[in-house]
């Protein structure tokens, strides 16, 4: 399977309540590999930019709000088959119907403070992945290069 790229934000209510090392801990013990990440404040701009596909919907402006309200951590997770992974590791987007062992079904409160955000398709996660980070701000992992275990 081909090695993807996927963005992960732990999202305002994630970073408040202390479980940044909760969800990092969650993805590296599935395997996955830290290509970038930053503790951020996302602007207006890039919310609406990042959320587009929901503009006009209901919840779009709270969506927005929250998501700009305080800072977030954004990652960028490398892997073979790495989207789907984060997002079965994620669990749904309600924390209601979330299974357990999931981030979500684990940890969530409510629809809108959810924990995690994950890109949902290898072409959403392309385009977050360049919307959040420079590629001067990514690494390249070789999982066959005993550097990084060294
Ligand atoms: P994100 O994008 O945050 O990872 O969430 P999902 O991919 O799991 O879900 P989504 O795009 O459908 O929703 C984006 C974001 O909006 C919030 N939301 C969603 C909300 O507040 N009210 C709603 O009715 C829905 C559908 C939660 C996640």
């Amino acid at each position: 399977m081909q090695t993807e790229r996927t963005l992960v934000l732990v999202k305002p209510d994630g970073v408040q309540r202390g479980l940044v090392g909760e969800v990092i801990g969650r993805l590296e013990r599935r395997g996955l590999h830290l290509a970038g990440l930053k503790l951020m404040r996302i602007s207006k701009d890039l919310a609406q930019r990042h959320y587009a596909e929901h503009e006009g919907k209901t919840f779009f402006d709270g969506l927005v709000s929250f998501i700009t309200s305080s800072p977030v951590v954004a990652m960028v997770w490398e892997g073979p088959g790495v989207v789907g992974m984060v997002r079965t590791t994620m669990g749904v987007t309600n924390p209601v119907d979330a299974a357990p062992g999931t981030i979500r079904g684990d940890l969530a409160l409510s629809l809108g403070m959810n924990v995690i955000h994950g890109s949902d398709s290898p072409r959403r996660a392309e385009e977050e992945v360049a919307l959040f980070f420079e590629p001067g701000e990514l690494v390249f992992w070789d999982s066959t290069s005993a550097a990084w275990l060294a």
